[in-house]
């Protein structure tokens, strides 16, 4: 089943991995979150209805274990940090259409119904496990309470997850285990727990990796995993915080992993419920053969995503995703950020340096490929800045836009150039391109190059000079620009929201730009327009020192 193209006839839906409600987010983070809103963003320029959702992620036993040390209850603890993440976002101009939590109402609800869907329908049988259990404070270890040695991979890992390889771990499977609580090694208690027959489901995961689209390292790591033995999947732990198992049979709660992803509908159906059901039915995107559900996710959730998550929505008859995109790391020196070693630049602290949020997200989507890692310095960050945003974009907007106030008051009175024309008409066939390759570079380059080919184009035809020897042709050179201008702003608003709206300001343009069609970057422009200002400031060089010592461990 091959997928037709974007835009399509079906609403889409992009979702963005669930943050754990534990701790501040660093600009390593925010990649994931700016990617989902960038590939929203630009798949509404093709016309195609979307709704861009995620929620925080409340439960499972990092949060049981902060809020524990804390002294506060793992719903208030984690709800703190659930509201200031709606507040980061927003400021990022990452624009969900609906955030909710893992343990609202709706999540609850809706997880509760699958899970005893999929019990009626014999996915799910009990089975004895050894659980680890620590016996100095009398309480079982599920997860990251516990550590040891990875089975796969040899490096240190907590219960269910080796950050190392990217497994996920199955309880008891960690080599010299020892509890986090004590340090103490465990002793092993048998206890009934629920498991889902992942195994029923080889055949169909192995036809589903090949038609996943997307970023690659999202179909060929589970590869591997999809290929050799699939272990069912174990879906309770002794926990107290996390929803119930559905069946009074049980005190069990379910694996964080169990209610997570399926936030992203129950975030889809408050979304759908606050706009009726005229405007978006959530059915039309989670309970189609063929839908359009795009996941972004960090690198490092992949298995959940390609092989849990999909075999979960087979076995309920709800609709596969058609696309992961799996975003690299940020790293900062050449090593990962580090919330341990508090080795990150925050959230926070990079709004407090006054550096728009755009130019991060210039930065990082434009940096690298999605599915890359990269790297991030503050020498870097102000050299891009400098020579990309301001030298080219900027040096552009600005020339093109003073030089029509200067001498025409606005946009000349002449006919776009045939060539000005298929050159814009080959930037939007790139970004339309780029989209159905899940590429969002593409969608900045697009943009960028555009500026390039403008600023030679005003080099070459030197409109400056030309006023005076040819003003017929100085006009239409200069009416070219600011066509120019006009399709560089609404092929960057993806990647640069507010400064693409200050721009369409600048050329008078009363529609938004977020709302705008790709094929306005054609239309005529406006013909008034007031004194431009730079869109793009220079970085001055002290600034940057002074950040990159901050940053040295
Ligand atoms: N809460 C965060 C992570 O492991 C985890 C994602 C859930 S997505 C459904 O990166
Ligand atoms: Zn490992």
């Amino acid at each position: 089943m091959a997928h037709n193209s974007f835009p399509t006839d079906h609403p889409a839906i992009v979702t963005c991995g669930l943050p754990y409600a534990n701790g501040d987010l660093h600009i390593g983070h925010l990649r994931t979150y700016i990617g989902g809103d960038v590939i929203d963003r630009a798949l509404q320029k093709l016309g195609q209805q979307t709704a861009f959702v995620s929620g925080s992620d409340m439960h499972g036993t990092p949060i049981a274990v902060n809020a524990r040390e804390k002294g506060v209850s793992p719903e208030k603890f984690a709800l703190q940090w659930h509201e200031k993440y709606q507040n980061t976002f927003s400021r990022f101009n990452i624009d969900f259409d609906n955030y909710g939590h893992t343990d609202d109402e709706t999540n609850t609800a809706l997880t509760q119904e699958l899970v005893r869907d999929l019990d009626e329908r014999g996915h799910i049988y009990e089975s004895e496990v050894e659980v680890a259990w620590d016996t100095d404070v009398d309480q079982p270890l599920p997860d990251r309470y516990i550590e040891g040695i990875c089975p796969y991979c040899g490096a240190v890992a907590r219960g269910d997850e080796c950050e190392n390889c990217g497994r996920h771990l199955e309880p008891g499977e960690l080599g010299e285990p020892r509890s986090v609580l004590t340090g103490s090694p465990p002793e092993y208690r048998v206890r009934q727990h629920k498991f889902f027959r992942l195994s029923d489901f080889q055949a169909y995961l192995q036809e589903f990796i090949d038609r996943l689209e997307g970023t690659e390292n999202a179909r060929n790591q589970p590869r591997e995993w999809i290929e050799t033995e699939l272990r069912d999947w174990g879906i309770t732990r002794d926990l107290e915080w996390g929803i119930p198992y559905p069946k009074e049979e049980t005190d069990l709660v379910l694996y964080v992993w169990v209610d997570a992803p399926i936030e992203y509908i129950a975030s889809t159906k408050q979304y759908a419920d606050r706009v009726g059901k005229d405007v978006f039915d959530w059915t039309d995107v989670w309970k189609q053969d063929d839908g359009e559900i795009i996941h972004v996710i960090g690198r490092d959730i992949i298995q959940h995503h390609t092989v849990f998550w999909p075999a979960v929505l087979r076995a309920v008859e709800y609709t596969e995703p058609r696309a992961v995109m799996a975003s690299g790391f940020v790293n900062v020196g050449g090593k990962a950020f580090s919330t341990s070693r508090d080795y990150a630049i925050w959230a926070d602290e990079y709004l407090e340096t006054g550096f728009h949020p755009d130019l991060y997200r210039y930065y990082v989507t434009t940096g690298s490929t999605f599915q890359q890692d990269i790297e991030f310095s503050w020498e870097r960050f102000a050299d891009r800045v400098n020579s990309e945003l301001v030298g080219t974009l900027g040096n552009f907007l600005y020339r093109t836009l003073l030089f029509a106030y200067r001498h025409y008051e606005g946009t000349p009175d002449a006919p776009l150039s045939e060539g000005i024309h298929d050159r814009i008409q080959e930037a939007n066939d790139e970004f339309v391109a780029g989209i159905n390759d899940y590429s969002i570079r593409a969608v900045g380059i697009a943009a960028l190059d555009l500026a390039r080919f403008g600023n030679r184009y005003l080099q070459q035809s030197e409109p400056w000079n030309l006023i005076e020897t040819d003003p017929e042709r100085a006009s239409r050179v200069i009416r070219d620009c600011i066509q120019l201008a006009k399709a560089i702003a609404v092929l960057i608003e993806p990647v640069t929201p507010q400064k693409a709206a200050h721009l369409w300001e600048q050329l008078s343009e009363t529609t938004s730009v977020h709302d705008i069609s790709i094929d306005t970057a054609l239309e005529a422009p406006a013909s008034a327009l007031e004194e431009p200002i730079p869109l793009f400031e220079k970085i001055p060089d002290d600034s940057i020192e002074e950040l990159t010592e901050a940053l040295r461990e």
